[in-house]
């Protein structure tokens, strides 16, 4: 029987100017569709990779897979769809991943998708799917990434070479945070069952392999440095592993001297304060490795607001340890990542702490503001399944264009923040941190079901280019 091809697609970023101004999207390496496109090839699957951020795509295989980067992307893949079924004129197999694919359940995938819709985040219903045994799948931490770059025209990666991209090296947290939509440990608020996660690493040798690869890529294009974004949520919560990881990247550096690499990542005050206590090699090695700027999840202030939020391990001492020995210790420059505004729990008092925290650690220690609105349901968080918000769920499927006010840089709405009055308040905090000098976040403003027409095309314009990092 005839292997099926499939067509594998980064849809255009949602505040991308319309395609027909013939301008560029959000260019960025799409990682997790070349991890999944490179397990289908190991299986003996052919793929084209189509980037609509670069070229319009055309559609000729069967089986159309597709990346959502989170819950803003709903909206513009159920689009995406219509017009590839209409294109197309047949019907075409939709196989979606992406981890916001897995918080939904799949009566709500099939309203939101259709009937020819898979989660092709489930290797069972992937390999059903495409006629060809799950067992053929490597695991994600054990794939080259090498047959899929491959795939890629050499004036696509010059162009996603020259810019930031993010490099699969772990997946997974072992906290818990309650409005987190990420791999993690996970506690249903329905039944009280807890699924522990731990952070898990790809095999260092295939990262060493795929890092060397890249860097000899990019020196063929003429690039002399590669601008690295670590996928670990937490980067310092493994540090043994970070340490084979750090060795791997150095060694890559050896055999190609002169060539910059800079890496970034994410993690908690927590972690960083425990590798540098008990191993602090492993934070020296991955400096000397390239690792210049840190994202510390800050997520609001109080005890009472880290306690509500099921991030009680943060204390201000402890954000505030870290933020320092970080600069002056290691030389990385520290970012604040303040994921705020929760609803229902920040008052008054405590937006504006998160304010001032912010501002201190920006004149103390040059960190970068990285402010975001907390949203208090997404699905794959806690909150998507606690029966309090099952109002506020049923108009998102029923109006699914208004996922788009799910996106943490959005202002607060009705939707998301039902309280007029917290609303108010959380805005004018989060456009207070926005305008601090080297803040990095841009806000835009959310699309809810209650506009008209008019002002969700004037939001639209507001929102166009206007990407989170
Ligand atoms: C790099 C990155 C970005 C980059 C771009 C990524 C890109 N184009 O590839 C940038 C900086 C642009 C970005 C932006 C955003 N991001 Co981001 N990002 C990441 C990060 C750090 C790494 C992604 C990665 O490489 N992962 C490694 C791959 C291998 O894992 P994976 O994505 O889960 O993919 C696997 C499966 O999901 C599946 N799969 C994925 N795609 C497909 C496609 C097909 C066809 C199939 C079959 C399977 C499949 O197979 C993969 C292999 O197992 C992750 C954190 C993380 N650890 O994943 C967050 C993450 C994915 N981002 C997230 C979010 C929310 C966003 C934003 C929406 C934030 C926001 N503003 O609200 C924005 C998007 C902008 C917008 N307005 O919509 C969330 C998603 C949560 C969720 N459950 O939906 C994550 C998990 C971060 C977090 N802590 O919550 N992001
Ligand atoms: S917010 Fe950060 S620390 Fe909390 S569970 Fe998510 S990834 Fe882990």
């Amino acid at each position: 029987m005839k292997q099926p091809k499939v067509d594998l697609i980064q849809p255009r970023h949602i505040y991308a100017p319309p395609a027909s101004q013939i301008k560029q999207g959000h260019i960025y390496m799409p990682t997790s569709l070349l991890t999944e496109g490179a397990r289908l090839l190991a299986s003996g699957i052919d793929i084209e990779m189509h980037d609509e951020n670069i070229k319009s795509r055309v559609v000729s295989c069967e089986h159309v897979g597709v990346n959502l980067l989170g819950s803003p992307y709903i909206p513009e893949v159920i689009r995406l769809q219509s017009t590839i079924d209409k294109e197309v004129g047949k019907d075409v197999v939709y196989l979606l991943g992406g981890q916001v694919v897995s918080g939904l359940t799949r009566s709500q995938f099939r309203k939101l998708f259709g009937d020819n819709a898979r989660n092709g985040n489930d290797d069972k219903t992937l390999a059903l799917s495409l006629g060809i045994s799950a067992a053929k799948l490597l695991a994600p931490e054990r794939t080259s990434l090498i047959l899929a770059y491959e795939k890629i025209p050499d004036e696509i990666m010059r162009e996603y070479l020259s810019r930031e991209f993010s490099l699969y090296v772990s997946q997974g947290c072992k906290f818990a945070c309650d409005f987190c939509a990420a791999v993690r440990t996970f506690r249903d608020p329905a039944t009280g069952v807890i699924q522990r996660v731990k952070e898990m690493y790809r095999d260092p040798q295939i990262i060493e392999r795929d890092l060397g690869y890249l860097v000899q890529r990019a020196k063929r294009l003429g690039i002399t440095e590669l601008k690295i974004y670590m996928s670990n949520l937490d980067v310092f919560q493994t540090p043994t592993e970070l340490l084979r990881f750090a060795l791997a990247v150095q060694h890559v550096k050896s055999n190609n001297l002169g060539f910059i690499i800079r890496l970034r990542g994410l993690a908690t005050a927590e972690s960083f304060l425990k590798t540098r206590s008990q191993f602090p090699q492993a934070i020296e090695k991955l400096v000397e490795a390239g690792f210049h700027t840190v994202g510390f999840g800050v997520d609001g202030m109080t005890p009472h607001v880290w306690r509500a939020i099921g991030k009680g391990m943060n204390t201000e001492e402890k954000c505030l340890d870290a933020i320092c020995s970080c600069k002056q210790d290691f030389g990385i420059t520290p970012e604040i990542l303040m994921v705020f505004g929760h609803s229902s729990i920040d008052t008054e008092e405590t937006l504006r702490l998160a304010y001032e925290f912010t501002l201190d650690m920006v004149d103390n220690y040059g960190a970068v503001p990285r402010p975001h609105v907390a949203k208090s349901f997404i699905p794959c968080n806690n909150g998507w399944t606690d029966p309090a918000n099952e109002k506020a769920v049923s108009v998102l499927m029923e109006h699914p264009t208004a996922f788009q006010a799910l996106d943490f840089t959005a202002l607060a709405s009705e939707l998301t923040h039902p309280d007029e009055k917290l609303r108010e308040l959380v805005n004018e905090h989060y456009v207070k941190i926005c305008s601090i000098p080297g803040n990095t976040t841009q806000y835009v403003k959310p699309i809810t079901p209650y506009l008209t027409l008019e002002n969700a095309e004037e939001i639209k314009k507001f929102n166009e280019e206007k990407y989170d990092r």
